[in-house]
């Protein structure tokens, strides 16, 4: 029998990852608000609980990939590799739980299936997919930017007789590949990440690539006692650093613009930076995200270190065939990558050239060949930034719903509030800068944003806080503004607009702005009583 009796919260916050985390021991612990989170998984870790895929790492690094907002935290937890392994974020995100006591107040295996906002009585009304019902004057989402899998539609997925598995939702127990013929469509950061070890124990392996990547080497290692030290000594400094780049992470960019320096200094500032690895390549100069002619140079430069490394001269040329500029996607960062080309197990398919048209019982069917296959790993990617959102199933003020009013692509003021649907915060939301920082960096300064705000309702006796069209259709221009001062929007099949997926309406989604100056534009609201927002 159905269990229809509601239960009252001050605040519900969906998604017990980084977000939800934080928010939840701000809103209990600071606020004193009766809080729950709801959380499809059995455990926290967010998009972490569920990407557990081979290689699976964050590519971040470590010390920069981490609450701040804790000296204690900082000073207790220790990582152990350059780039943090999946699993060691859970463990990360475990400890946090612990000490902060936050399970207690979390509902694990709770999936939001349904979310309706009542006008009369100004609250939130929520159903789960274990029977449950609850209520809420404030809801916050903290479902994350890239939870949504997208396995794309092709014909006779269903009739395979192997078994197939998304990279963003991987099973608990790992899969064995050995003696597999396994198959493998997507080369985005996950697939650049997965390759080389599936490569490993499989017996045969086919890349189906559609597009190409740059990839820079992670040059992932354990971490030194003298850099622990060293990290720990520099909380302070690492935390100003975050704060202060435009991208949340602890490396900073260059000022120098590329054709200020001649051929040989570029060269030598490229080489130095491929040989310590990692996103900071893309700061290697100021303008290669944001200058065709600047990026060329980068562009190149890759491709000849990809050339250098791949023998087989035709995987090469499918490997650097490119159509976007160098970081116009999220640029990945790899582990012999490029090297596992060269092993006798690997093979490579230029989708592109020669486009998948089935799949049958027994493997995939391109226009001019068939490959056979015990398993296929789906590193496509996934419904990004709105897709997370949409399947809340969220109606708002006068019977709206959020799918209906984001048909022609996500409107909200500051990524943070969506107008028609109070007392709802987005955390990371579409039109903030989110996916184009360092996570953590982006959601502390979200939830700190959100905690000020209620706060600011609660001591004014304020109920219902919401957004404008006016203000949505405004900000909307300023991410598109800042969006087109980059090379970004021009990439095809890009999930930033959306592009990953047949139908999705194409619209810039996150804010490409930078962190600092998108946290100066939240202070200035909140400094002058949230203006933009209707509060009563
Ligand atoms: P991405 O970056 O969206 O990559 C998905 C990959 O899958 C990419 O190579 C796509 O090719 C390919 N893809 C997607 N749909 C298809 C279809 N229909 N046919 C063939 N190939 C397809 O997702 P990731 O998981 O790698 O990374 C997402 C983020 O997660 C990442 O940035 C990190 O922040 C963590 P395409 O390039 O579209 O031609």
């Amino acid at each position: 029998m159905v269990n229809t009796q509601i239960r009252h919260y001050d605040a519900i916050i969906i998604g017990a990852g980084f977000s939800g985390l934080y928010q939840l021991h701000l809103l209990r612990d600071r606020l004193k608000l009766n809080c729950i989170v709801l959380e499809k998984g059995e455990g926290v870790g967010g998009t972490w609980y569920w990407n557990r895929y081979p290689g699976a790492r964050c590519d971040t690094e470590s010390h920069a990939y981490t609450y701040f907002f804790s000296d204690e935290i900082f000073n207790e937890w220790e990582w152990s590799e350059r780039y943090p392994g999946h699993a060691e974020i859970r463990k990360y995100l475990n400890f946090v739980s612990e000490k902060f006591d936050l399970k207690k107040d979390i509902s694990f295996k709770s999936e939001v299936i349904k979310t309706s906002y009542k006008q009369n009585d100004n609250k939130w009304f929520l159903e789960t997919s274990d029977d449950l019902f609850y209520s809420s004057k404030f809801l916050i989402s903290a479902v994350g930017c890239i939870s949504t899998a997208n396995i794309p539609k092709i014909r006779g997925l269903d009739k395979f007789k192997g078994s197939y598995f998304h990279t963003g939702n991987w099973p608990k127990n790992d899969v064995n590949f050995e003696g597999k013929i396994v198959g493998q469509i997507g080369t985005g950061s996950t697939g650049i990440q997965a390759v080389p070890v599936i490569a490993e124990t499989a017996k045969h392996f086919t890349v189906f690539q559609r597009t190409p990547n740059y990839s820079v080497p992670a040059r992932n290692k354990p971490l030194s006692k003298d850099f622990k030290k060293y990290v720990k000594e520099n909380f302070n400094d690492l935390r100003k650093t975050v704060k202060k780049t435009p991208n949340g992470h602890a490396f900073l960019i260059s000022e120098t613009l590329v054709h200020e320096v001649d051929e040989k200094e570029r060269l030598k500032r490229y080489e130095n930076a491929w040989e310590k690895g990692g996103l900071q390549f893309r700061g290697t100069f100021k303008d290669i995200i944001s200058d065709k002619r600047a990026n060329d140079t980068a562009s190149e430069f890759i491709k000849k270190k990809i050339k250098e490394i791949v023998k087989n001269k035709e995987y090469a040329q499918i490997l650097t065939n490119f159509d976007h500029p160098y970081a116009g996607k999220r640029p990945p960062i790899d582990t012999n990558y490029f090297e596992t080309f060269n092993r006798e197990n690997v093979h490579l398919v230029d989708i592109r050239n020669d486009p998948i048209k089935f799949i049958d019982e027994y493997g995939i069917a391109t226009e001019k060949n068939y490959y056979n296959l015990d398993l296929i790993v789906f590193a496509t990617g996934y419904d990004a930034m709105t897709g997370s959102l949409i399947k809340l199933n969220i109606t708002g003020e006068n019977n709206l719903k959020l799918e209906d009013y984001w048909k022609e692509g996500p409107k909200t003021y500051l990524g943070l509030q969506i107008p028609g649907f109070p007392n709802l915060f987005t955390i990371t939301g579409p039109g903030s800068p989110s996916v184009l920082t360092n996570m953590p960096t982006a959601i502390e300064q979200h939830v700190e944003w959100v905690t000020d705000c209620i706060k600011y309702m609660i001591d004014n006796n304020y109920e219902k806080i919401c957004t404008t069209d006016k203000k949505s259709q405004e900000w909307g221009k300023e991410v598109n503004e800042a969006a087109n001062k980059t090379l970004l929007p021009t990439v095809k099949h890009s999930w930033y607009l959306g592009a990953n997926i047949p139908g999705k309406p194409q619209v810039f989604m996150p804010y490409a702005g930078g962190l600092p100056v998108y946290k100066k534009i939240c202070d200035h609201v909140k400094n002058n009583n949230y203006d933009g927002f209707v509060l009563t």
